[in-house]
């Protein structure tokens, strides 16, 4: 089924610690207050592999072998968002990537614990948000 929309569309992760600690009904909450459409919502665990592909950007930083790592680590609960100016307006709302520098009110500041264990994923821009979506719904856009 091919997304027929005239807003943004965004990939939204809701990162293992924040799924443990039980945070995934607030953030859900908050998501939907703030006006967006929730098109696609899954829990589930991705394999090193698929963390491995899917944060293929950062395969050369440092923190690459960490951040796969905590990625498997549990599962996750995967949504895809639409609203207008989708991308923006969540890494908005999720805040700065350290949580303690995160401010006041966003998700990670709320729900984070340090940069690696950050509650929470978004799409940085239009190009990332298409590849992030067709990741794990290709179906979207064919
Ligand atoms: P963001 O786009 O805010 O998620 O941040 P980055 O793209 O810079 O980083 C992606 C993920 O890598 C972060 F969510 C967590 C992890 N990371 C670390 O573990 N350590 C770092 O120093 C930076 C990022």
């Amino acid at each position: 089924m091919k997304i027929n929309t005239m807003k943004e569309i965004t990939l939204a992760i809701i990162k293992p610690d924040a799924v443990k600690a039980g945070y995934t009904g607030k953030i859900i909450d908050i998501i939907e207050e703030k006006g967006f459409d929730i098109l696609r919502l899954e829990k589930l665990e991705l394999m090193e592999e698929d963390a491995q592909d899917f944060y293929a950007v950062h395969k050369d930083r440092p923190f690459f072998g960490e951040l796969v790592q905590f990625m498997t680590s549990g599962p996750i609960v995967v949504m895809v968002l639409e609203r207008e100016n989708a991308i923006k307006a969540w890494r908005d709302l999720m805040g700065a990537t350290d949580p303690l520098k995160a401010a006041e009110g966003t998700i990670r500041k709320r729900f984070g614990k340090n940069v690696g264990e950050n509650a929470t994923h978004g799409s940085d821009s239009p190009e990332n948000a298409e590849n992030e979506v067709a990741f794990f719904y290709p179906e979207l856009f064919m």
